[in-house]
């Protein structure tokens, strides 16, 4: 073989290499492109209607290694606002990613990326500057948005199928900064006694050794009906979804946000190993969520 020839072959052998650095170092670029979009709508009135944020419960009476968690009653948002998110998660349902990974998760997802291109009201609530404010307020901690780039910034959850659940786990930091969970349920409908679906938001508290992770302490489970809040340090605190049961609907909006957004890479690099454990190297797919 020429030299040139052999050039020209190890150039296409290294192509998939390529893409692969390329698809784990880029993001953190995308970032600094991110951090321009400004909110098209002014959301100030449509959030706690009619509270002021100083008058939303904070936290729950909980024990040991659960401080982190927050929940507020509704209305988050106004009924109108409620509506037309409830209205967009239900039309969407249809091209949701439906995952079955058992044990871990069955579901489907609609991912920030998809909600982004779509120019759903889903990111503009979620970068505004007072949505940002009613969030840290109730976190005790100032946050800020990440990047749009990631499939779980700003996603919506579907548990529509029986079965359908998240198992224990916690959430995957790679911000410098902290990191916050934060739910707002858009559909939870059921035949429990109170009408809810059979699924609930569950976490437990830690154990000094780790063994909460096999089971030991106390659990709890949060109920969680629409347009009411959750929000929870998701790295550091072991949590899931129950299985909803046949006939339920249960929608969750979710996002991320952190005390500071500056990406580390190497933790990046561990997720995408992670999400590729999971499903394969489509992972590696901009915003493929799993
Ligand atoms: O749907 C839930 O209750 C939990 C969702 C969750 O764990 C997450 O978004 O990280
Ligand atoms: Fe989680």
């Amino acid at each position: 073989m020429s030299a040139l020839g052999g050039l020209l072959g190890a150039a296409a052998a290294s192509v998939p290499l390529i893409r692969l650095i390329n698809s784990l170092c880029l993001e953190p670029f995308q970032i600094l492109i991110e951090k321009r979009i400004t909110p098209a709508r002014d959301w100030g009135s449509e959030i706690l209607p009619g509270r002021s944020t100083d008058e939303i419960s904070k936290g729950l009476p909980v024990g040991e290694g659960t401080e982190r968690v927050r929940t507020v009653d509704g209305p988050i948002l106004s009924a109108d606002v409620m509506s037309e998110l409830v209205a967009r998660a239900e039309a969407l349902e249809s091209v949701a990613h439906r995952v079955n990974l058992p044990p871990h998760k069955q579901g489907a997802t609609m991912d920030g990326p998809s909600l982004y291109e779509r120019k759903e009201p889903f990111v503009d609530l979620y970068l505004s500057k007072e949505w940002q404010d009613m969030v840290s307020h109730v976190l005790g901690a100032k946050v800020e948005p990440i990047t749009m780039s990631h499939p779980s910034t700003c996603s919506l959850l579907y548990y529509t199928q029986e079965g359908d659940h998240i198992a224990w786990h916690y959430d995957h930091n790679m911000f410098q900064g902290d990191y916050y969970t934060v739910l707002v349920p858009l559909v939870n409908e059921g035949e429990t006694d109170n009408g809810l679906s059979a699924s609930r938001f569950c976490f437990r508290e830690r154990h000094p050794f780790g063994l909460h992770a096999l089971g030991v302490g106390k659990t709890h489970a949060v109920e969680l009906p629409r347009n009411s809040m959750v929000a929870f340090e998701g790295p550091k605190l072991w949590h899931k979804a129950g299985k909803v049961k046949a006939g339920d609907r249960r929608i969750i909006w979710s996002m991320v946000y952190a005390t500071s957004s500056k990406q580390l890479g190497y933790r990046e690099v561990l997720r995408r190993i992670k999400d590729v454990s999971y499903i394969g190297l489509r992972a590696l797919r901009r915003g493929k969520a799993i």
